[in-house]
């Protein structure tokens, strides 16, 4: 069966939920079609971008240039005597990477009609917390990985101890840029504590740390009587690890661009149905795809016994469930107009991504 997430044919923006007593997934549907169509434009201001034709891919590649640039300009420079501490940071942090999480941050203030680009310091401040995760999950003590965003990891170029505090510099990087004033587009202070807090939740012991701890108990020393992990504790593991971020960020874009109470919900169901696709479908690559392709090593889950989608479920359920979450996100957008169909189309990115 193919689980590709698709448009139904005769609507171009709507998907029947999952919810949806009569739905099956892939009936009555045409083949997923990344091009966006002229009723697909960012915005209704003279102008900008509108009724262009538009790909996810180029969406994307726009949006991860302007990402590495504001990256690039927000970071302090590397001279002086904290070159080398600088140099780390900027190494891990302009590798490359797909930068999903500032993206889905503007695409979200998008949607409410808000200009995405003055909210760019807030959205790399989320892609510095998210590369600090990355530097700090592939250390010996934790997943001990050699390779990260196709370049070999933090500790392995620069050291442990270097590593440690390049991703503790960019955790608390990320804290700066979300309460530095924006000069373009100044968010109202209580707004702004909200969006700290929110993110300050998300990363932390009830989120992404939270998640990191559970998943290292589940597959380590401290549980010598192992057993295999039930599907509701992996789901559990990857809402807190890697769905807390991708929802967070999404109701950092929410916020910002100034969501009401019916909006900010719509918004928080579409984020955590994406970051369970994403997720479940960073579960799959590990099996399916290449480590070239993907920039780190694969098949560590199964070497390591990891409880996973497809470890648990196999191969055709995990991207049926996959297909779900998809489906999922894009029925939460009901409420938005055609300003949310970037969002529409990152959710099918994220279940047919192939890195
Ligand atoms: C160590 C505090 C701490 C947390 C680690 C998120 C996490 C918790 C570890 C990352 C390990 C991992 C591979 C998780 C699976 C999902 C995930 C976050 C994949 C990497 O994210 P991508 O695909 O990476 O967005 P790029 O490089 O494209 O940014």
């Amino acid at each position: 069966m193919d689980h590709e997430l698709r448009r139904p044919s005769n609507h171009q923006d709507s998907i029947t939920p999952a919810s949806h007593p009569g739905h099956q997934p892939g009936a009555n549907c045409q083949p997923l079609v990344l091009r966006i169509s002229e009723s697909y434009c960012l915005t209704d201001r003279p102008g900008k971008l509108q009724n262009l034709h538009m790909d996810i891919k180029e969406y994307l590649a726009d949006r991860q240039t302007k990402v590495e640039q504001a990256l690039e300009s927000l970071l302090p420079p590397d001279s002086g005597p904290l070159t080398n501490h600088i140099e780390a940071m900027r190494y891990s942090l302009l590798a490359g990477g797909k930068r999903i999480r500032p993206i889905l941050c503007l695409a979200a203030a998008e949607a409410l009609s808000t200009s995405a680009e003055p909210l760019l310091p807030l959205a790399c401040a989320l892609e510095c917390i998210h590369t600090y995760s990355l530097i700090h999950d592939d250390l010996p003590a934790m997943d001990d990985d050699d390779l990260r965003r196709g370049v070999p990891t933090s500790h392995k170029k620069f050291g442990e101890a270097a590593a440690i505090l390049a991703g503790d510099g960019l955790l608390s990087l990320a804290f700066e840029l979300l309460t530095s004033p924006l000069p373009d587009n100044p968010i109202r202070a209580e707004d702004r504590l909200r969006i700290v807090h929110n993110i300050a939740v998300a990363v932390g012991p009830r989120g992404m740390v939270g998640g990191q701890a559970l998943d290292i108990e589940a597959e380590g020393p401290n549980r010598p009587t192992a057993k295999p992990l039930k599907l509701e504790e992996l789901h559990r593991i990857h809402c807190y690890k890697t769905g807390a971020l991708i929802t967070a960020a999404v109701q950092t874009g929410a916020i910002a661009g100034g969501a009401d109470q019916r909006q900010y919900a719509a918004l928080s169901v579409y984020g955590q149905q994406i970051g369970l696709a994403f997720q479940i479908v960073d579960d799959l690559l590990d099996v399916t795809a290449d480590s070239a392709t993907l920039g780190r090593a694969t098949g560590s889950d199964a070497a390591r016994g990891k409880a996973t989608y497809p470890a648990l479920l196999g191969l055709e359920k995990t991207r049926s469930k996959a297909t779900e979450a998809g489906v999922a996100a894009i029925s939460a957008l009901e409420i938005f107009d055609h300003h949310a169909n970037p969002l529409r189309e990152l959710a099918r990115y994220i279940v047919s991504r192939k890195r």
